[in-house]
C-alpha cells in the first residue's frame, strides 16, 4: 500500500475545500466537545519481552521482525522495514516501522505504522475478522488523530484490492475538534464542514464531487463548469 501518496492527496484535497470556502477560521470555543478527537496511541506489543522471537533474514545479527508470542500463537510483530543498513551507520536507535497484531483466530485486528523520522505513530488500522474497518491517522503529527476513514468491511476489490470507503472525518485545522465529513457514495462524494468550529455544519459550504475530484455543487447550487480539484485526492483508499 502506498501511504504516504494517500496521506499527501487526503491533506491536499482537505486544504483545496477548506481554502476555497473560506473555512479556515480560527477555532472558537463553542462546540468544541462535539467533535473532540482522541489522542493517537500505541497498544504495547511486547518486542523487547521473554516472548520476543527475532528473525533475522540478512544476517546482520539486527531482527527485521520480532514476533511476539503469547498463549502458544503470535500476538504481535513488530518490524523494521529498511533503516537497518542506516542505523548501523548512523549509530541512531533503531525505530520500529510496522507493528501488527493478531487476534486468537490468527486473524490481524490492529495494526500501527511509523512511517516518520520521529517514530511517532502516523495510523493504525482496525480490523474485523482479519477485514479492514478504519483507519486513523496523524496527519498532522500532534499525537491526536486528525482523520478517520471508516470502510463498508466487505474486504479488498477483487480488481484494484482497494478497500471501499462509506466515511471519512477530519480534523484539519488540528484545534482537536473535526470539521470535515465525507460520506462516499456510488461514483460521488459529499463533503460537509463545520469550517467556524461552532459545532454545527455550514449547509452552504457542503460539496458534492464525483470521485475523481469535480466539483458537482456547492451548498446544492449546481456547478455550470466543475473545476477540477485534487484529481487523485477523492481516494477510494490507499491501496492496501
Ligand atoms: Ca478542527
Ligand atoms: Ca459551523
Amino acid at each position: 500500500m502506498n501511504w504516504r501518496t494517500l496521506v499527501l492527496a487526503g491533506a491536499a484535497l482537505s486544504l483545496a475545500v477548506v481554502h476555497g470556502c473560506g473555512g479556515n477560521a480560527p477555532a472558537t470555543s463553542a462546540g468544541r466537545a462535539i467533535n473532540r478527537v482522541p489522542p493517537i496511541t500505541h497498544e504495547p506489543c511486547g518486542e523487547n519481552g521473554p516472548g520476543a522471537l527475532n528473525h533475522d533474514s540478512n544476517g546482520d545479527t539486527k531482527p527485521e521482525v520480532i514476533s511476539v508470542m503469547k498463549d502458544g500463537r503470535v500476538a504481535c510483530t513488530a518490524t523494521y522495514a529498511g533503516r537497518s543498513t542506516a542505523d548501523a551507520a548512523s549509530g541512531v536507535a533503531r525505530r520500529v516501522d510496522m507493528y501488527e497484531y493478531f487476534d486468537g483466530n490468527g486473524k490481524a485486528r490492529r495494526r500501527e505504522f511509523a512511517y516518520g523520522e520521529r517514530g511517532l505513530i502516523n495510523a493504525i488500522e482496525i480490523l474485523e475478522g482479519g477485514v479492514l474497518r478504519r483507519r486513523e491517522y496523524d496527519l498532522a503529527g500532534t499525537k491526536r488523530v486528525d482523520m478517520v476513514d471508516t470502510f463498508d468491511g466487505s474486504g479488498p476489490d477483487a480488481k484494484t484490492g482497494k478497500h471501499r470507503p462509506i466515511k471519512r472525518e477530519r480534523d484539519t485545522n488540528n484545534d482537536g475538534q473535526m470539521d470535515q465529513w465525507w460520506t462516499f457514495g456510488l461514483n460521488q462524494v459529499t463533503v460537509q464542514m463545520d469550517g467556524d468550529a461552532d459545532g454545527k455544519i455550514e449547509p452552504e459550504a457542503t460539496m458534492v464531487m464525483t470521485d475523481s475530484g469535480q466539483v458537482l455543487s456547492v451548498g446544492g447550487v449546481m456547478t455550470s463548469q466543475p473545476p477540477k480539484i485534487a484529481p487523485a485526492s477523492v481516494t477510494k483508499d490507499g491501496g492496501a
